[in-house]
């Protein structure tokens, strides 16, 4: 089988998942290209060597620079800290390499135009791991929308809520500094939520939006600490710089409305990321903590005896599942990763583009950037006016 050589910048939680689904792919899907996990780059040696050594990744690198130009690297997974999205898919584009990027694409509308541009220049494949959208029961909910299930949609209601950083003692990481996030919550989770929102509904054409911080300053961070988990907190403390929530109204383009929470300091929602969709013939519903149903209602079907019924979406015939178990065996937040893989694996191999990519990093930072603006003016803003 025709091999391709891939190169992971950052080894934290998505070097875990993205390392996983590289893997193992071709251990579960007819893939037409098996990937060799050649090189594994981390500013810390020790830390990226036990990485590279627990997941069969062949060679480590400090230096990212250097990974974009090896001749023998033909994708580069972009893991890091947003902030580096940007430098690195340029390089890398410009060296020729396919680019599979983690969410949020970037820490600014300005640098997602950036890299869709030299992309594009460059005519590599670009994939940014909305790794939701092949979910099986959002692909499936896609697929019910496209034949019509749910008529003319009226609403969009999404709220992606977690509580990992409640404690002010939670040190001040990354994801809480905004020149390393671009934004909070609104980015970390609003970037999923608005992608699901452009994938099932359609476009965003204007936006309102508040945000809140509620804890000011934080215990700088210690040994071990990153996302979910708190390590050891250093004696300094520092701001925090960006939102703890953020809440927004959308108008859409084809005239639904809708609304999008997100938040930190949700407690007890550990990843609630959830959506509903309301529509002239059907509603649909979904929550990822229960991530292998899909709750669906008919306005056309079942008479009086009319209700939300749970789809548990593992059939064979459902979109990617039947590669795993049999129905009912359900899956887990791991098995997405591996569909998104598959996906760019054959836009690679030259069978068309995947999606969601580049250019769907830009349109989504364009509204999450919108609604930024909105929070600071308290008026609504045209997305289209975000240049
Ligand atoms: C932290 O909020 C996080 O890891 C996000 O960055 C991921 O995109 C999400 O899938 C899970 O939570």
């Amino acid at each position: 089988m025709k091999t391709v050589n891939v190169a992971i910048i950052g080894h934290k939680f998505m070097g875990k998942a993205h390392s996983n689904a590289w893997a193992n792919i071709n251990k579960f899907f007819d893939a037409p290209l098996k990937p060799v996990l050649k090189v594994a780059c981390g500013r810390d040696e020790k830390g990226t060597r036990e990485f590279a050594d627990t997941w069969g990744w062949q060679d480590v690198e400090t230096d990212w620079r250097k990974v974009v130009e090896r001749k023998d690297v033909d994708i580069i997974d972009i893991s890091t800290p947003t902030d580096l999205h940007a430098e690195i898919a340029v390089a890398a584009a410009q060296a020729g390499k396919q680019i599979f990027c983690e969410k949020p694409v970037a820490v600014s509308y300005a640098q997602a135009r950036q890299m869709y541009e030299a992309a594009e220049k460059a005519g590599v494949v670009h994939y940014l791991n909305h790794n939701y959208r092949r979910v099986p029961a959002i692909s499936y909910a896609k697929k019910l929308i496209e034949e019509g299930k749910l008529g003319r949609i009226y609403h969009w209601r999404g709220a992606y809520l977690q509580d990992w950083i409640m404690d002010p003692g939670f040190p001040l990481t990354w994801h809480l500094q905004k020149k390393h996030a671009g934004a909070g919550p609104h980015f970390d989770l609003g970037s999923h939520s608005v992608d699901l929102a452009r994938y099932l509904v359609g476009d965003i054409a204007e936006v309102t939006a508040m945000t809140s911080r509620f804890i000011e300053k934080r215990p700088l961070p210690g040994a071990g600490a990153g996302t979910f988990s708190a390590g050891a907190a250093g004696k300094e403390s520092g701001e925090v710089t960006v939102e703890d929530a953020a809440f927004m109204v959308a108008r859409f383009e084809k005239g639904a409305l809708g609304s999008f929470e997100t938040s930190r300091f949700a407690g007890g929602r550990k990843n609630f990321n959830t959506f509903e969709i309301y529509g002239s013939k059907g509603s649909i519903a979904f929550n990822l903590e229960r991530l292998n149903e899909l709750q669906y209602l008919s306005l056309e079907d079942d008479g009086d005896q009319q209700g939300f019924r749970t789809i548990m979406v593992t059939n064979a015939t459902h979109p990617y599942v039947g590669a795993w178990w049999p129905p009912g065996h359900i899956i887990g937040y791991e098995h997405e990763f591996h569909h998104a893989v598959l996906d760019f694996l054959k836009a690679v191999d030259g069978k068309g583009k995947v999606e969601p990519n580049l250019l769907d990093g830009m349109r989504e930072m364009q509204v999450l950037e919108a609604a930024l603006q909105s929070a600071e003016t308290g008026r609504a803003v045209k997305v289209s006016d975000v240049k």
